[in-house]
């Protein structure tokens, strides 16, 4: 049900905005505090944020604490607007959209960024993190923090990690080893490391966008995909790929971030509030992430979803190792770093 409402909503959004974006020529307004260049008022921004997901969903929460803090310590001069629900389009559009400066921030899975980064294409290679407690050691560690950095030469500048848990494979066809995983079509996001471990699975892969999924496995298109368990439930995934294999391939964590154009035109004190404010959102996000993942996981289980735990990882493991050696060469220092954070 869900889903259509987003559906209908993202269209009906999707021509007001286009609409006032034209008018107002791009995304954001600036206006000086006092019709003078006076650096203690500062000058007034309404700035959005992009996410994909609904209104309730913890990686939203993180957004929108992060906004009220920007508008608590600005005084209400910085004006944060967070578009959940894909509301402003599906990822791969928005973080091109950030890139021009269209939309001034946005919270992504770093996921497709890799498409755009290199460097954080490495959070998509299967079995690297042991343990959210091991993922985390490395996000806030220098490296994390380098990567995170490295978006700057992609136009963007990472603000802050958000926790998004670990991704799981479901279909419509049962799932119990994974030898199941053989010759079923996948939905993956989209980056070229998730095709190379699907086929090293024995699937076919189709990268395809978040919002698109539910009404593929609707109709058949496709016959599973991947995910944590906030996203399985809230997408409505659940209810029609009713099989799911607990065997976290991947821990890809959310990226807070503003496009490059409008950090650029920020003051320094401005920036010192909008980075300090993101890091200070994390722990909101990450309480919230913790609840919902345990409610999720309880909801899904008494609607009906099959949960087969993985209680030997080494076969899947083996299975993936072609794409680890594929990759080994170009992430090096980075995995030797995650290694080392273990
Ligand atoms: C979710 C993530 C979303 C989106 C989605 C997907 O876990 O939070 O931002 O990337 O996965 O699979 O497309």
């Amino acid at each position: 049900m869900e889903f259509f409402g987003k559906k209908s909503l993202t269209i009906l959004l999707g021509t007001t905005l286009s609409a006032s974006l034209l008018l107002a020529g791009c995304g954001s307004t600036e206006t000086n505090g006092k019709g003078s260049d006076s650096k203690d008022e500062g000058k007034k921004y309404s700035f959005r944020l992009a996410d994909t997901h609904p209104d309730n969903y913890p990686t939203v929460l993180g957004d929108k604490k992060f906004a009220e803090i920007v508008n608590e310590k600005t005084k209400g001069r910085i004006k944060i607007d967070v578009f959940p629900n894909a509301q402003l389009g599906e990822e791969k559009a928005v973080i091109e959209q950030v890139q021009l400066g269209a939309i001034e921030f946005t919270r992504v899975s770093s996921g497709p960024l890799g498409e755009f980064s290199k460097p954080l294409g490495v959070f998509s290679l299967p079995y690297i993190f042991d343990s959210e407690e091991h993922e985390w050691k490395f996000l806030e560690s220098d490296k994390g923090k380098e990567l995170l950095a490295s978006l700057e030469s992609a136009k963007m500048k990472g603000l802050a990690y958000y926790d998004s848990g670990s991704r799981n494979f479901y279909s419509k066809k049962p799932l119990k080893s994974v030898d199941d995983l053989k010759g079923l079509k996948v939905r993956v996001q989209q980056n070229k490391i998730n095709i190379d471990l699907m086929e090293a699975l024995g699937a076919n892969p189709s990268p395809m966008p978040y919002g698109e999924v539910f009404s593929s496995l609707q109709t058949g298109v496709i016959d599973g995909a991947e995910n944590n368990y906030p996203s399985y439930d809230s997408s409505n995934h659940y209810q029609v790929a009713k099989n799911f294999i607990e065997d976290g391939h991947q821990r890809v964590p959310e990226v807070l971030m503003i496009s490059k154009t409008t950090w650029d035109k920020l003051s320094d004190a401005d920036k010192k509030i909008i980075q300090e404010a993101a890091l200070e959102s994390v722990k909101t996000q990450r309480e919230e992430w913790a609840k919902f993942e345990k409610e999720s996981e309880a909801k899904v289980k008494a609607a009906g979803a099959t949960i087969t735990k993985v209680t030997d990882i080494k076969p899947w493991q083996e299975k993936v190792k072609p794409v680890i050696d594929k990759y080994r060469a170009d992430y090096k220092d980075v995995l030797e770093a995650i290694d080392k954070a273990r």
